[in-house]
């Protein structure tokens, strides 16, 4: 049913360029401390609402409602199941309180956004979700829900980036010119509507707008940036041992292993399997020598076992941690570890207790945290018993403490993000001196504070190869650039070139990790013969060499929330045939990559923006804008400098642990352009200054220099003494 109740509005700026507004069925509740939102002081504004259009004098008309004039301008309705447990029903009160706000749809232009999803990039028309879940057998095309939730889409018109946040974690829906073509209908449950409206003059503005809303992505350590090694079913520590010799022999760059499940005893997270892996501190020093780190897999699950000695169930139930059925009992389901507890990570206290927690590992040398299953993914029935029904926290569950208790439907969505929270800051707290890291599956706009993340389960096919980019940029595009995918595919068995394509591509993903499903076949870059090795090991010492290009990168990405990768409208905002190509993408501002997403394929169509490109693999140029076919076989993916380019690139080392021993500048004059280096882990920062025939550089520095002009190439060596370069 429909009320026609009066709703509480509070419209206001709290950023010359964020407009917030408020609809409430009740009077506003006040804020809750897990508020992912960092702007909440109303400021003044030029934005005029006047009920029906919001409008800025920058940008012209921003929003403008989809009803008539006198209609209530928000809806609301009753609603008592959302796509959670079956028969589930929604706790009475705000819970199922739907509201409703229909907007105009600009016609003509792209949406964007909405976060991780295994589609293409343009969001219209389509339903969306924002209801963190685990796909059964891994994730689909077109699947209303995944992992991570970002309530949040992008419009793209030309002068004008908009961006619209609902900040709200409960479960809402996303119509976007599905129901009806002319409107977006944004719905959420929980009595109350709170949208953010950034308005932006170009896409980076708007990425930066959103982490001044949201929060700055954390800057990874250096050593994450590298290459990673990872699979379901490395069984034991000799196993681990002779994986990192194997890299060493074979002289491929690796920086870190993972360790999933297997290394656990019976599934219990914080804990050691004494048999395979005895001595886990011996294991990490022997690989600390070869500069290579051990990151582990943590579940939420904690193995529903209070008497074994087991101190992590016993410490967590007596200090009541654990989420509690309504009559006090524990609340337990089905995961790894058999029947297990979950941390209620809202309370700050459980927080606190789950981060003491990683003593256990960095104890013992362990460099990062990979956080999986934290959706939560829990299940009906245990996991020897064949196949399982997912089993959500019902959604009437107590969490949270004093002001901020709450019921589960609230914080489903947050599931993640608190857990990510409650690792990082342990960690931060146990190392101080160091940068954690935290990987995590599930997140919600606001995580990129505390982790970085894959995007689960994919699998060894072309199609999601395919899009890779699109799922990676639009994470971009939503405040959270440290992201990758699994590399091979992690269900099912990859095959040598869907491998080898893969890893092309992957040498641009800011997070780049190796990882497939235990029973598949193995993965590792050698396991497809000399000829695949070879080419293989050259891409993985590619990453390695764009390495000063990559941090520097990820420098900018933490202080201003730049993608990394990017699609090409980001860059080329005015071009409207950028708003197409979604197979191909920047890499920062001043690289263009084309990958291969097709078996067979040995050239492919790439699209030139405007300006000069410099094909990375000959002497030869382009002059955008253009569409032109260019070769791609194996082992040279299509990659490009764009003119004005000075990209910082190292020699090419076996491990981030190794010294950066020479710094190379591939110069391309054209425009002119001012860039930098970020050279971990003292954040030096070189600048220079590129134009037509001179580079000026206002640190002192030694490096080589690259200097591209048409098909000549000139190298050049500076010293610390020189200030500047003529070419
Ligand atoms: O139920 O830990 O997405 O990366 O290898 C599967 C085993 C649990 C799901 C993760 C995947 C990981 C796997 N995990």
């Amino acid at each position: 049913m429909t009320w026609n109740t009066k709703l509480s509005h509070l419209h206001n700026a709290v950023h010359p360029q964020i407009y917030r507004l408020h609809y409430s069925v009740q009077a506003p509740r006040p804020r809750r401390s897990w508020d992912v939102c960092q702007l909440q002081q109303p400021c003044d504004s030029t934005f005029h609402w006047n009920g029906q259009q919001l409008e800025h004098p920058d940008f012209g008309t921003l929003l403008e409602l989809a009803h008539e004039a006198d209609w209530q301008e928000v809806t609301l309705k009753e609603v008592e199941q959302i796509p959670a447990r079956p028969g589930d029903l929604l706790p009475e009160g705000p819970a199922r309180q739907q509201l409703r706000l229909r907007l105009r749809r600009q016609p003509g232009c792209p949406y964007f956004g909405l976060g991780q999803r295994m589609a293409p990039m343009r969001r219209d028309p389509g339903i969306y979700c924002n209801w963190t879940v685990d796909p059964p057998w891994g994730q689909h095309r077109g699947m209303a829900s995944l992992y991570q939730a970002h309530p949040y889409f992008w419009v793209q018109r030309p002068g004008l980036s908009l961006g619209v946040f609902l900040n709200s974690t409960w479960f809402s829906r996303f119509d976007m010119g599905h129901g009806h073509e002319d409107e977006i209908e944004i719905s959420t449950l929980g009595g109350e509507m709170e949208l953010y409206v950034l308005a932006a003059q170009d896409p980076a503005q708007l990425c930066e707008l959103l982490a001044q809303l949201t929060g700055h992505p954390a800057l990874p350590p250096c050593w994450a940036l590298g290459y990673h090694q990872s699979r379901w079913g490395y069984r034991s520590q000799d196993e681990i041992q002779e994986l990192a010799e194997e890299f060493r022999r074979r002289e491929i760059p690796l920086d870190v292993i993972h360790l999933d499940i297997d290394y656990m005893d019976q599934y219990r997270s914080f804990t050691f399997d004494p048999e395979r892996f005895p001595d886990p501190a011996r294991l990490s020093a022997g690989l600390q020598q070869q500069g290579v780190r051990l990151v582990t897999i943590i579940d939420p699950g904690i193995r529903f076992d209070l008497h074994s000695g087991y101190t992590v169930a016993r410490e967590g139930a007596l200090q009541g941690h654990f989420l509690r059925n309504p009559d006090g009992s524990p609340f337990s389901a089905y995961c790894w570890p058999d029947s297990a507890l979950f941390t209620d990570y809202t309370r700050p206290e459980a927080r606190h207790w789950w981060g003491e927690q990683q003593r256990f590992l960095t104890d013992r040398g362990i460099a990062g945290v990979w956080i999986d299953m934290n959706e939560p993914a829990l299940f009906s029935h245990p996991f020897s018993q064949g196949f399982s029904q997912q089993h959500p926290v019902p959604l009437a569950t107590q969490q949270g403490d004093g002001e901020d208790q709450t019921v589960h439907a609230e914080v489903h969505n947050l599931y993640g993000h608190h857990m990510a929270q409650a690792t990082q800051e342990g960690l931060k707290r146990i190392c101080p001196e160091e940068r954690p890291w935290v990987l995590t599956r599930s997140a919600f706009l606001g995580t990129q504070r505390y982790a970085a993340s894959w995007m689960g389960d994919n699998h060894s096919w072309w199609e999601h190869l395919a899009l890779t980019l699109p799922q990676l940029n639009s994470m971009g595009l939503c405040a959270s650039p440290f992201v990758g995918v699994d590399i091979g595919g992690f269900f099912g068995n990859t095959h040598g070139e869907l491998f080898e394509r893969w890893m092309e591509q992957a040498v641009f993903y800011p997070f780049m990790r190796n990882h497939s499903a235990l029973g598949t076949r193995p993965q590792e870059p050698w396991q497809f013969g000399p000829e695949v090795e070879q080419r293989v090991r050259a891409h993985i010492q590619l990453r390695y060499r764009l390495l000063p290009y990559l941090e520097t990168l990820a420098w900018q990405a933490h202080r201003h929330g730049w993608p990394i990768l990017r699609p090409l409208f980001y860059d080329f905002p005015q071009d409207r045939d950028c708003l197409l190509h979604e197979d191909q993408a920047m890499f920062g501002p001043w690289m263009m990559i084309a990958p291969i997403t097709r078996p067979g394929h040995r050239q492919r169509m790439v699209y030139f923006p405007e300006g000069i490109w410099y094909d990375f693999w000959s002497t030869q140029t382009v002059e955008g804008p253009a569409y032109q076919v260019w070769p791609a076989p194996l082992g040279q993916m299509p990659i490009f400098f764009r003119e004005g380019a000075a990209v910082p690139m190292g020699n090419a080392r076996l491990s981030t642990s190794q010294p950066l021993e020479s710094l190379t500048w591939h110069l391309f004059p054209g425009s002119q352009a001012t860039h930098g280096v970020y050279i971990d882990p003292h954040g030096q920062a070189i600048h220079l200054h590129l134009s037509a025939r001179k580079v000026a550089f206002d640190t002192p520095m030694a490096a080589k220099l690259v200097v591209r002009q048409g098909s000549t190439q000139t190298e050049l060596t500076v010293t610390a003494e020189m200030d500047s370069v003529e070419f």
